[in-house]
């Protein structure tokens, strides 16, 4: 497998190979880099680009000056490092002020104050050059039913989503949101839990054109889902922006592995999305490929960047594969025979009406379904050729 290049848009978030290990039972297991510690290791690496919130870099309470400086400082270490700053996102998540959320918040103030601290991020982003801004709303949600008047809270949320698209497009910024779902935890239970939850409140929205998604692999297997059908739905209402690429080993806490550690079947086939598309057209994703991974909590500043490798390193060779098992024709003959590609084609005929439909005797009144229901689809040999391609 090849070493990665910066075509292959492979993108960290600071917080991931910057992330300390302290968990809910134990400290921190590793020290504390400065931000543009993390840059240049990743460039040789293979990286293209990074991605940040604001307090990755700067503390909750920094002056202007002070955050000026170290901004600069990092964007500087950026352009020297040739990497991109693709994407900046806002932590409305770890201070106290906002254990009830920030756009969601019971308390009117801290949803202003939630808002302003955004808003200025959009600002940082669109100055770094930035295209993506993800929102990833982990406090906003609830442990408690009678704590929340739940149709406010989706008011609210509409409310400060479409006051930031809102403000991108005032400003010409050339920006796009990415919220980012997720089931739960830090809450009970995140509003937008998943890739469907967010479509529809996207659909919603007056600024809905510049709002879109960013999900991650193992928020969407928290919740038992498919992310690879999760991505496919995003692509097909053109709101697929990012992702957030880790691995999940089953409904549990967030575990955040290396990409493929988890699911690997399931990775392979996401990857078969990203790199092929759908076999019968449609829209391909073209963004960044963001790993939002963490370090084992077992690893020490070695294993930091061993696994940062080891997740582009899985990228390449699950691509690798999924181009071969596409390529490969008894594949090729093998989705033929499944029926895959007939799916493309419309249930009704170009220009037939309703009326057409009705009065087509083969459609229905003359129509076997018994023979019909003979039809062998041959999935686990189709199947089977893939689990073959991604294990040699
Ligand atoms: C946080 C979360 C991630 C999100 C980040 C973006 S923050 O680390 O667990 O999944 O992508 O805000
Ligand atoms: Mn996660
Ligand atoms: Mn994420
Ligand atoms: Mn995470």
């Amino acid at each position: 497998v090849r070493t990665p290049t910066k075509e292959d848009r492979f993108s960290f978030g600071l917080w991931t190979v910057g992330w300390l290990a302290a968990d809910p039972f134990g400290e921190t297991t590793r020290r504390p880099l400065e931000p543009w510690g993390y840059v240049d290791r990743l460039a040789e690496l293979g990286a293209w680009g990074v991605t940040f919130h604001d307090n990755d870099v700067f503390p909750f309470d920094a002056t202007d000056a002070e955050r000026d400086r170290i901004v600069e400082r990092l964007s500087r270490a950026c352009r020297d490092a040739g990497l991109t700053i693709e994407m900046v996102t806002t932590n409305t998540f770890t201070h106290p002020v906002f254990k009830d959320g920030g756009l969601t918040n019971n308390d009117r103030a801290i949803r202003r104050f939630g808002l302003r601290k955004i808003l200025r991020n959009v600002d940082l982003a669109a100055e770094l050059g930035a295209t993506t801004f993800v929102m990833w709303g982990g406090r906003e949600g609830a442990e408690y039913d009678s704590s929340k008047d739940l149709h406010a809270a989706f008011e609210r949320y509409k409310e400060g989503l479409d006051t930031v698209a809102g403000y991108i497009k005032d400003k010409g910024y050339d920006l796009r949101i990415g919220l980012e779902p997720k089931p739960n935890e830090p809450r009970g239970d995140i509003f937008l839990p998943t890739v469907g939850h967010a479509l529809a409140l996207i659909a919603e929205l007056d600024n809905g054109d510049v709002v879109g998604l960013n999900p991650e692999v193992g928020h969407e297997q928290m919740a038992g889902l498919n992310y690879t059908h999760g991505l496919a739905q995003a692509l097909h209402a053109g709101k697929l922006f990012h992702i957030d690429l880790n691995g999940q080993k089953g409904i549990k806490y967030d575990q955040d592995l290396v990409f493929g550690h988890g699911d690997l079947l399931s990775a392979f086939f996401t990857v078969d999305l990203l790199v092929n598309g759908f076999p019968g057209g449609g829209p391909v994703y073209d963004g960044a490929v963001h790993f939002d991974y963490k370090p084992s909590r077992t690893d020490g500043m070695e294993g930091v960047w061993e696994s940062a490798a080891a997740n582009m390193d899985m990228f390449l060779r699950l691509a690798d594969k999924a181009r071969a098992f596409r390529a490969d024709p008894a594949v090729e003959e093998a989705m033929r025979r499944s029926g895959v590609y007939e799916l493309a084609e419309p249930t009704l005929a170009p220009g037939e009406t309703v009326a057409e439909l009705l009065a087509d005797r083969s459609a229905y009144e003359d129509f076997d379904a018994q023979a019909a229901a003979e039809r062998d689809y041959h999935y686990v040999d189709l199947h089977h050729k893939a689990v073959q391609h991604l294990i040699g």
